[in-house]
Order: structure tokens, then C-alpha cells, then sequence
């Protein structure tokens, strides 16, 4: 076979024994009608050094040592593998790291699907990170909470509440059980509800809750907005007494998290995906979720949302499990990022997801299933809490609730149902428990 070169220059390397800890390596799945070898020689110039054209400005050096070299090609998964070597990229930067190696390439028009399945970092690239601050270790000594998963709420609707009656929902939740109580994704500073005087009133209640149940709690404002306005708002909230915030890390971008990590303000930084499905959800096209993971983790968010298994997002149990170990894989001196499992969860899927991920690493977070009880958020809360701690016990959940010791735990497994780890119930919702919602707040 002919030479494969694209542009007039070759990258292929198929051959060539390369030191891998001196370059990044991607996996790309790639779709097209062209051989694979010149797909990919395609990628590997468009993403590092090259273009469509033999440039009068080219040197061999470059070449040599700059270009991504195409490593691997597996034409029966479609997979090409692609080393970048160091020098491409800018010490810190992953916005820059994004343009090269998922930038102009998803655009080529000999390419009909592309996804970055993966990306493997070595040691030189890591050790310019700083990663998280906290980190799953971090996170739970800022609460004291060692033996069981931490109980998260979002406080619900997640618009419209004006910031009294968000503060008054805060606190009931967390004198119910929740260890943290967030904002939803979108949510930021609205003429409904001011950011400064909900972050004021929340953690004011925060406070309180503290004091009446002896436990540390978490809240977390969502600070997404332009840079200028996203400083701000993180500083307010720290000087208001605020342990943590949250950042919509894709809406807002990777390089404002990055921005808002190196500010060292000692705040948790809790990482919403929203958008990710836009590019993480064709398996045959965009970015996968792990990369975006292992970014997001780079960046410096001390906690994600990677999925649920059982909940209301797509996403399966390979997947979210692979994403629970790559947040946690061994990165010289980065700390691991804590699984936030949110989405559609509530009292009767814990039993599921502590058997699928374990009860150390992991927020499970639930927004409806705590503000959706039949008796309100307090009581809702009551029953996460205790579906936590009997199920971190080894207690059967079933057998928990013939017992009648817990009746806003019971309530709840009859109205959204007891799930078992493939999405079908151990016991289904009852009909009536439906009907009877009250919804009050406890005042
Ligand atoms: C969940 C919620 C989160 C989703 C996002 O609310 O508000 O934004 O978890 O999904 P509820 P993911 O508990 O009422 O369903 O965590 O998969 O990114
Ligand atoms: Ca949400």
C-alpha cells in the first residue's frame, strides 16, 4: 500500500516504540468512507500541527517533534489511538487541550461520526494541575461523616421559590437528615430570586439547622454566570460563611472552573454536568462523559455528577461505574472527585445504589424524591436519611419498613415504589399514596 500521508506529511506510527510518558493519549471512534489510516492521519494533523495542504512554512523538526502520531488503528471498532506529545500543549490549559485534540476535527467533512472515547494523561501533564482542593476525603471531613453515602438535596421547584421560601425549604431539609442542600442548575440570580439575599438567608438558616441538630451541614449556591459576576459571587458566598459552591461546569466552561479553582478561596466545588448529554449521549459521536470526567476532576471539582443506574437520566451501570473509578483512579498528587448520583432518585433507590456503589464514595442526592413526599420536604428528608443509615447498617429496607418504626420512610417506598439494580422494583408505588399529596411545609 501507498504511503499515507495527509497533507504531505506522514502520521502514522504504527511502528514506532514511543515513550508514552512523554505524550497524551486519545482514543477517537471514528465513522467514515475513507480508509481508517488516512482518517486518522487526518485527525492527528488537524488536531496537532498540519492542515489539508505541504506548507512552505513546515520543517521537518516540526514534524518530528511536535506532530500527533497515530499509534493505533482497530478497524473492526473503528478505534483510532492518537499520542500527542507534551510540547503541544500549554502547561494548564484546558480549553487549549480541548481545541487541538476535540476542536476542528469533529468539523472535517471526511468524517461522518467522531467521539473521544478517551484520554490518558501522564505523569508531567498531571503534576501541572492542581486538581481538587477537598477531594472525597476533603469533603468528608468538612462534614464529619465517615460511615455512610452524604445525603444531598436540590431544592425544589428548581425555579420559582423567591429566596425566604427557599432558605425555609433549605432548613427543612436539613434538619430532616440532608448533609447538602444545593441549588438547581438553574438557578444563578434572578429578579424571583435574588443570589446575594438567598445566599445570606440560607446560610443564615444553615446556621441554625447546625446548632439544632449538632451536625455540620453544606450549602451549595450556584455561581455560574460570566467570569466577573461568577468571582463575585463565589467571594460573597465564602465571606457569608459558605463552605462550598457550585458551578455549571460545561455552561459555564472548563477554564472559569479552572479560573475559580486558582483563586484558593477554600471552597468546595461541586461540579453540575448540564449540557453534557449534547455531546456525551450518541455513542457513536462527540465527547464521552469520562473525558469530560477526568477533566472536570483536572479543573479542580471536589464532586460530580457522573449518573445514577437506577435514576431518571440515561446512563448504565458499566458506565456510571467506570466513570465512579476513573474519578478515583491514582493521579500523582490529585486528589480523587466524589460521585454526586443524582437524577430522579429518592428513599427506595439507595437499597440499589449502595449495592451497585458501595456507601464511601458517593452523594446521593435527590431533589423530587425529598421535596415530592406526601408529607413534605422535612419528613422527606426524614426518610433519605433514615433509607441511608439503614441501608449503610445492612438493613433490609423491606423488612425496615413491616416494622413501623419508620412511617415517613414506609410512606415513601409506597409512593415512588423499592428499586432493585435494574430498574425494576422490589416493590412497585402503591396507587393511593399518589393521590394523597399534601405538601406542607413545616414552619
Ligand atoms: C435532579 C436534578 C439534577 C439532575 C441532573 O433532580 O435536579 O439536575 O440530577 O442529572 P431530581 P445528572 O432528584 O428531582 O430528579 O446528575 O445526571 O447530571
Ligand atoms: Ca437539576
Amino acid at each position: 500500500m501507498a504511503k499515507v500521508t495527509y497533507g504531505g506529511y506522514t502520521f502514522l506510527a504504527l511502528d514506532q516504540r514511543l515513550n508514552l510518558d512523554e505524550y497524551i493519549v486519545v482514543t477517537f471512534y471514528v465513522e467514515s468512507k475513507l480508509p481508517l489510516e488516512k482518517v486518522a492521519s487526518a485527525i492527528a494533523a488537524e488536531s496537532s500541527v498540519g492542515t489539508w495542504t505541504a506548507l512552505s512554512t513546515m520543517t521537518k523538526e516540526i514534524i518530528k517533534d511536535k506532530a500527533a502520531k497515530v499509534i493505533g488503528i482497530d478497524k473492526r471498532n473503528k478505534i483510532v489511538t492518537i499520542a500527542y506529545p507534551n510540547k503541544l500543549w500549554e502547561t494548564d490549559n484546558i480549553a487549549q487541550l480541548l481545541s487541538g485534540a476535540a476542536g476542528n476535527v469533529f468539523g472535517l467533512k471526511e468524517i461522518e461520526k467522531l467521539r473521544v472515547l478517551d484520554i490518558k494523561f501522564n505523569e508531567k501533564y498531571l503534576r501541572n494541575f492542581e486538581g481538587p482542593q477537598y477531594g472525597i476525603h476533603g469533603v468528608r471531613d468538612v462534614l464529619g461523616v465517615y460511615d455512610r453515602p452524604l445525603l444531598g438535596t436540590i431544592i425544589k421547584p428548581k425555579l420559582g421559590l423567591d429566596y425566604k421560601r427557599h432558605a425555609q425549604v433549605a432548613y427543612q431539609a436539613w434538619i430532616g437528615g440532608v448533609d447538602i442542600v444545593k441549588d438547581d442548575e438553574n438557578l444563578t440570580n434572578q429578579d424571583f430570586n435574588n443570589y446575594y439575599l438567598r445566599v445570606r438567608l440560607t446560610l443564615e438558616m444553615k446556621r441554625k439547622a447546625e446548632e439544632e441538630t449538632g451536625e455540620k451541614k453544606i450549602y451549595l449556591p450556584n455561581v455560574t454566570a460570566r467570569p466577573d459576576r461568577l468571582v463575585r459571587r463565589a467571594e460573597f458566598a465564602k465571606q457569608e460563611g459558605s463552605e462550598a459552591v457550585m458551578i455549571d461546569i460545561l455552561t459555564a466552561g472548563l477554564a472559569q472552573v479552572q479560573y475559580l479553582r486558582s483563586l484558593d478561596l477554600q471552597l468546595i466545588l461541586h461540579g453540575h454536568r448540564a449540557m453534557h448529554g449534547a455531546f456525551t449521549r450518541d455513542p457513536r459521536h462527540g465527547i464521552s462523559m469520562k473525558v469530560i470526567a477526568k477533566l472536570a476532576r483536572l479543573a479542580g471539582i471536589d464532586q460530580l455528577h457522573i449518573g445514577t443506574v437506577v435514576g431518571k437520566m440515561e446512563g448504565g451501570k458499566e458506565e456510571v461505574l467506570e466513570l465512579h473509578h476513573a474519578l478515583k483512579e491514582p493521579w500523582p498528587g490529585i486528589k480523587p472527585t466524589l460521585h454526586v448520583a443524582s437524577g430522579g432518585l429518592h428513599p427506595g433507590s439507595v437499597q440499589a445504589l449502595v449495592e451497585i456503589l458501595g456507601t464511601n464514595d458517593v452523594i446521593i442526592n435527590m431533589g423530587g424524591g425529598i421535596h415530592g413526599h406526601p408529607r413534605g420536604t422535612y419528613y422527606g428528608a426524614k426518610a433519605a436519611r433514615e433509607a441511608i443509615e439503614l441501608v449503610a447498617a445492612g438493613v433490609d429496607l423491606e423488612k425496615a419498613i413491616k416494622e413501623d418504626k419508620y412511617p415517613e420512610l414506609k410512606q415513601a417506598l409506597y409512593k415512588w415504589g423499592l428499586v432493585d439494580t435494574d430498574g425494576g422494583f422490589k416493590i412497585p408505588p402503591k396507587e393511593e399514596e399518589l393521590l394523597t399529596h399534601k405538601n406542607p411545609l413545616v414552619s
